[in-house]
């Protein structure tokens, strides 16, 4: 039921109830995971279904990301919490031509949460400006995200980029995004694929270890 409610003041762009709701929870004693995934997550996934079906457009859609965002952000500590000792650097962003972040910064969440240095380029991020950040921050691994399917193929740009730089294989490439599959990772030649962010964050401690 209040999970209903915390889905139903996302979808309807309520930023104010959507953070007391989710305080609400958490303070009852439910978990962070399950707060994110039967509450925010389930609201994001309907307000999709109906923004496919021209049912609602970009404007309640943004307003919905808005509410979203501020609901994962009182999350935030308690997603994080269990942080160890450093395990190396990220470089994290959206690709080129592509704004969409909610799932970029959950991932950056979760990767902080199991030790990791994140270093987030935002949005719209060129291959180069990929590759420069990596070698700045001497970066273990790259994180792309693309929710377009228009987008996606920057991600083979980001691969060539760090190919033509030689910083791979020491800096690895991790891809992810809903219109992303492992066989998508193949076929760019990226590193590794994760279908969303704390088996990212997995994935990523598994890559260094194996380094
Ligand atoms: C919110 C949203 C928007 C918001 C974005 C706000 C923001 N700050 O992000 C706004 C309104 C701006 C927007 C705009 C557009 N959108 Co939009 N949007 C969505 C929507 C509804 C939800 C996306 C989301 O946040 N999901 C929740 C998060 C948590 O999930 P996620 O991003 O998939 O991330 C998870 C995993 O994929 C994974 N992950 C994500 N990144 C990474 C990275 C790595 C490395 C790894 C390992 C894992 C990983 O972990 C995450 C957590 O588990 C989707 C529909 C949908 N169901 O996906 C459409 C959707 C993605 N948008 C779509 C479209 C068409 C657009 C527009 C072109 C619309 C337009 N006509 O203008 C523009 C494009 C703007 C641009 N240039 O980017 C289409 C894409 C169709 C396609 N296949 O290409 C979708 C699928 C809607 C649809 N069904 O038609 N959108």
């Amino acid at each position: 039921m209040s999970m209903e409610a915390i889905s139903e003041a996302l979808q309807k762009g309520k930023a104010k109830d959507v953070k007391a709701l989710v305080q609400e929870q958490i303070d009852n004693g439910v978990s962070a995971k399950e707060v994110l995934e039967g509450g925010l997550m389930a609201g994001m996934d309907i307000v999709g279904r109906k923004f496919k079906a021209n049912e609602v457009y970009v404007p309640e859609v943004l307003i919905a990301a808005r509410a979203m965002s501020a609901g994962i952000e009182i999350l935030r500590p308690l997603l994080i919490r269990d942080a160890v000792d450093p395990k190396g650097t990220v470089v994290i962003g959206t690709v080129k031509g592509d704004l969409h972040d909610i799932g970029k910064n959950l991932v950056k969440m979760m990767m902080e949460g199991k030790g990791f240095n994140v270093i987030d380029l935002g949005t719209d991020v060129a291959p180069e400006k990929f590759v420069a950040a990596a070698q700045e921050h001497k970066a273990n691994i790259i994180c792309c995200s693309a929710l377009l399917t228009t987008t996606m193929t920057e991600m083979k740009n980001v691969v060539a980029a760090a190919d033509a730089a030689g910083i791979r294989p020491g800096v690895k490439i991790m891809i992810g995004g809903a219109p992303i599959t492992e066989e998508y990772c193949k076929s760019v030649g990226a590193d590794a694929y994760s279908p969303d962010a704390a088996s990212a964050a997995e994935k990523a401690v598994e890559l260094i270890e194996a380094a």
